[in-house]
């Protein structure tokens, strides 16, 4: 069975040449996108074991997106077609430090008429993590209540539930969000959250406090992540900053948190001390941000180690 379970909205990502604004963009490159499918990818390539539910179009992005799962070595035997709707695609350009333009053309597509049966075939129960993030329930009311069933069934199963908020104000008002997403976050075992999100959910006035009110309320661990400025990680024993792995030219920052989920989870799952789950983490994700588009820089497990530099883990 999966290690780790997760679903959500896959879509094709036509990414702007690297460095042209989206205006401007005349040549892209045709890839993959969607937070659930980039964490589940970095999973994989970590060594994982796991599986990704949603639904894509009868259409050569859905095909795309179920080839790539195999290729990635993700258990895609819960993906479904849907005959009458077309795979969402979203465009974004790419640059290290400006503000990114992301255009979503995604409204409707099937990945968002994902519903709690569609997601019978995922072993929810047999997982040792359920990872959910809240662009699932923004997408539609019966994503929404799919989102809302996996968790019910992972906690009813006793199988720990990761999740990370991932507000998408394009999506749905923050009024809307909060009342969905801070459940969401208080039925969670780990938290991973951004800081401002972190601070939004928990109404705390910084990092520290927000990760102290989620553990209070019955989170096992928190992550607080702050991009460049590294994280906050804590747990029921300790609470540390760990330091951003330094980037001299960050290509492309889109997918660094869901890299970073998939690094933290990876440990936590692994049994490693709060440090090194951190650790792995920034190093997951500073390596995501070397790299056009979400997936082509996460690394693999060999890789992680070489990063890390960390002897005992490679065979020199
Ligand atoms: O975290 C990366 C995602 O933002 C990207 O892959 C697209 O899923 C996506 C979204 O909804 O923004």
């Amino acid at each position: 069975a999966p290690e780790i379970v997760t679903f959500g909205e896959a879509m094709g990502l036509f990414l702007a040449d690297a460095g042209t604004p989206l205006a401007h963009a005349r040549r892209f490159t045709r890839t993959l996108a969607g937070a659930e499918l980039n964490t589940a990818v970095a999973l994989a390539r970590l060594g994982h074991a796991v599986a990704f539910a949603g639904r894509v179009g009868d259409d050569p992005f859905g095909d795309d997106v179920r080839a790539t799962l195999r290729a990635e070595g993700v258990d895609a035997g819960a993906l479904r077609v849907d005959p009458s709707a077309p795979t969402g695609l979203l465009t974004r350009d790419q640059h290290g430090e400006r503000r990114l333009r992301v255009v979503y053309h995604r409204a409707g597509a099937a990945g968002s008429r994902l519903t709690a049966g569609d997601l019978a075939a995922l072993p929810i129960e047999q997982a040792r993590a359920l990872h959910v993030t809240g662009i699932t329930p923004a997408l539609g009311p019966t994503a929404r209540a799919a989102t809302l069933a996996a968790v019910e069934r992972a906690r009813a199963a006793g199988v720990p539930v990761s999740f990370d908020p991932n507000f998408r104000a394009r999506l749905w008002s923050a009024e809307e969000a909060a009342k969905v997403l801070r459940p969401l976050a208080l039925a969670a075992d780990l938290v991973l959250a951004g800081e401002e999100e972190a601070c939004w959910l928990s109404g705390c006035d910084d990092a520290a406090a927000a990760a102290t009110w989620f553990l209070r309320r019955g989170a096992r661990a928190v992550a607080v992540k702050r991009g460049a400025r590294g994280a906050w990680v804590a747990d029921g024993e300790r609470a540390l900053a760990i330091a951003a792995r330094p980037v001299a030219l960050p290509v492309d920052p889109v997918g660094a948190g869901d890299a970073f989920d998939a690094g933290f989870l990876s440990a936590w799952l692994r049994e490693q001390p709060l440090e090194r789950c951190g650790a792995v983490a920034a190093a997951v994700g500073a390596a995501c941000v070397q790299s056009a588009g979400d997936l082509a820089g996460l690394p693999t497990g060999a890789e992680l180690a070489a990063l890390l530099d960390d002897e005992t883990e490679v065979d020199r």
